[in-house]
């Protein structure tokens, strides 16, 4: 097995995570009406809270609050519906002690979700806004930097690379450069390829045979979890797929991703995740 785990700390506001010992798990909480997997069943703040807490006693590491869909084609929503949407969500889990991370590319949303106890911001559009990269760096969060291409109303019309995986790894390493330079800690900051953000299913496979040459020292995260792409998988062994039926598959892109050196995996079954989790771990780890 080529190896290539790295032992990190990932510092975020106001305490540390370790992936010496175990990969980290990141269970998601969508309250929007049209996110492609859960959409429409946690829009209710209390709904959302309740599924929050069961994915932290179910072993997350970290819950992922999303106010507004990426899937393919989805439409914005303004500021003050995404605040409504994810802050009494935020500052309820962070007052239980969770460690949340704020899923939005708006500033906005992101300075209120810091300021209810959020410690991550989760910016799938690589902190490409300059007003975000500056909160990220005053407010001292831990930070998602991922990779997509085009943006999701139009993400999945004709992605094209000349190399998918160096193309994604050089777009990380100069996002992580950018973020130093505004005055963002390196262990502040993991990466993410996006898996299904502008990529056609090729590529996600690539991307995910590839995980190893990605991070540029970063740790790297992984969110596969009942991606269109594992239909597709499915489908061609004859299986019809909604989301909800792509868990199996979505653990073998969990144990693959840790094999493959993936530190964070984001994902909705966060209780069948982390057991496949610790399994791949103990096994990765007999070659450290
Ligand atoms: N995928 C989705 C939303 N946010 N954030 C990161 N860092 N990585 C991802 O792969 C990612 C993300 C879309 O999936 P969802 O609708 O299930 O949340």
């Amino acid at each position: 097995m080529n190896v290539t785990f790295r032992s990190t700390t990932w510092k975020l506001r106001t305490r540390s995570l370790t992936t010496n010992d175990h990969t980290l798990v990141m269970g998601v909480v969508n309250t929007t009406p049209d996110s492609f997997s859960d959409g429409g069943r946690w829009i209710e703040p209390a709904a959302a809270i309740q599924h929050g807490l069961r994915l932290w006693g179910d072993g997350a590491d970290i819950v992922d609050i999303g106010g507004e869909s990426t899937r393919p084609g989805a439409q914005p929503v303004d500021v003050a519906e995404e605040l409504d949407r994810v802050i009494p969500v935020v500052e309820k889990l962070a007052s239980h002690g969770i460690v949340v991370s704020i899923d939005t590319a708006k500033p906005q949303v992101a300075e209120a979700a810091i300021a209810a106890g959020a410690e991550i911001v989760n910016d799938v559009t690589g902190l490409s806004d300059p007003d975000m990269m500056a909160l990220c760096s005053t407010s001292e969060v831990g930070v998602v930097i991922m990779h997509m291409q085009g943006e999701p109303r139009t993400m999945q019309a004709n992605p094209t690379y000349r190399d998918v995986v160096s193309d994604v790894g050089r777009y990380l390493h100069d996002r992580v450069d950018a973020a130093v330079r505004n005055g963002i800690d390196p262990a502040r900051i993991v990466v993410d390829p996006g898996i299904g953000f502008g990529k056609t299913f090729e590529h996600n496979l690539a991307l995910l045979a590839g995980i190893n040459r990605l991070g540029g020292g970063r740790p790297v995260l992984i969110g596969a979890s009942r991606k269109r792409f594992l239909g597709t998988i499915l489908e061609q062994a004859g299986r019809v797929s909604g989301p909800e039926d792509r868990d199996s598959a979505t653990l073998a892109t969990v144990a693959l991703a840790i094999a493959g050196g993936a530190a964070i995996v984001r994902v909705h079954d966060v209780a069948r995740t982390a057991d496949a989790a610790r399994t791949a771990d103990a096994i990765v780890r007999v070659h450290e």
